[in-house]
């Protein structure tokens, strides 16, 4: 008999996501063992992932694993881990914007950095990305505060703010933020634009997949032609965005897009990389909302947006409602440098203990 093993977790809430955090010293050192620990802790792979703590979706089956950080100009490093329903797979190739959310919080919670009366400011540097995110956390009394007036579409009710500022994202997985060196180039027979301002993305009309860019997700993910044809975009971006071979990681997203509806920049639909979002990652839509502002970009095409030099709030439409993001870009004929991005999400504790896991995963995969 291998009895359970419990390890320390909280379950939070950030932003449009859901997950664990773990403070890293509470996690096997050894990559391998701690990939079959995550696994066995949200029950997958399965695409219920019934046995474990996972919600089934990519969006509830997320991990962040924090420490408090030795780095200069950061308090705590953050490294995000997707672990999928329903492959026996771990990845640490991307960053995740909404469970950036939760990290300050939890941080702060966990002791890891000392709270303000008022507010906190928690430098969170990205293992994933190698980039610095500032949170800006609610402390009235050095508590952290979770209730508030803020809201953001695709959650319920309203919370306390947790606006996220980032000054050094464009190219951080790519090297560049536009990878390809062009504002816009054909893929497997499809004009795209690739970008990276936060997060690998390839942004295609949705016109071009035979759609109107306006269905609800389910309706999308059902059609087999619209999901073969963007993962035939994707494989073939990857390589060139200098991602190697993106088979089995989950980037570069694809983002649909169609002209705005509701007076937003640009409307989306976005695959993340096979489901496709109820709204749209936090770099997901500062990666969009950046193409738009690149002049002869797919992006800036479908918005009709004019890319002028400045701080700009662009709202970008999801399925759920819109995305807001402050932009501050320099541009300068055909160059677009970012100087800063900055954005509000929310985020709760929901639950704190221990997750309780088959001692066996400690034998490995
Ligand atoms: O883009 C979904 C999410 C994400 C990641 C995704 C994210 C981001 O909504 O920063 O937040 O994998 O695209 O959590």
């Amino acid at each position: 008999m291998t009895a359970q093993r419990a390890v320390r977790c909280s379950v939070m809430r950030g932003g449009t996501s859901k997950g664990l955090y773990f403070r890293a010293e509470d996690l096997p050192g050894d990559r391998a063992t701690r990939d079959a620990v995550l696994l066995a802790a949200m029950g997958s792979p399965d695409p219920r992932e019934i046995d474990g703590m996972g919600g089934a979706h990519p969006l509830t089956s997320k991990v962040a694993v924090v420490s408090r950080s030795t780095r200069p100009g950061a308090d705590v490093d953050y490294l995000f881990l997707q672990v999928w329903p329903d492959r026996a797979e771990v990845s640490d190739s991307q960053s995740c914007g909404n469970l950036l959310a939760g990290v300050g919080p939890f941080a702060i919670e966990e002791g890891m950095v000392d709270a303000a009366d008022g507010a906190t400011s928690v430098r969170i540097y990205m293992e994933n990305t190698r980039s610095v995110a500032v949170a800006m956390v609610e402390t009235p009394g050095g508590q952290v505060r979770y209730d508030g007036d803020a809201r953001i579409d695709g959650v319920p009710g309203t919370h306390a703010p947790v606006p996220l500022e980032f000054l050094d994202v464009a190219g951080s997985s790519c090297g560049a933020l536009l990878p390809t060196g062009r504002p816009s180039d054909v893929v497997s027979g499809v004009r795209v634009t690739c970008v990276d301002n936060g997060m690998p993305v390839v942004c295609m009309k949705a016109a071009d997949a035979g759609i109107t860019g306006y269905e609800d997700p389910a309706t999308i993910e059902s059609d087999a032609s619209v999901r073969e044809l963007v993962e035939s975009v994707r494989l073939a971006a990857g390589p060139t965005m200098g991602l190697g071979d993106v088979s089995a990681k989950t980037v570069p997203k694809v983002s649909l897009l169609a002209p705005p509806r509701h007076g937003g920049v640009v409307s989306t639909r976005t695959f993340i990389p096979h489901r496709v979002h109820e709204a749209i990652g936090v770099f997901g839509a500062v990666s969009v909302a950046t193409a738009c502002l690149v002049p002869g970009s797919v992006a800036a095409e479908v918005a009709g947006a004019v890319a002028r030099s400045g701080r700009e709030l662009l709202d970008v439409e999801h399925p759920t409602g819109f995305f807001t993001v402050e932009m501050d870009v320099e541009v300068d004929g055909q160059d677009v440098r970012v100087r800063r991005a900055a954005l509000l999400r929310t985020a709760r504790l929901l639950m704190r203990g221990e997750v309780l896991v088959p001692g066996g995963a400690w034998e490995g995969p």
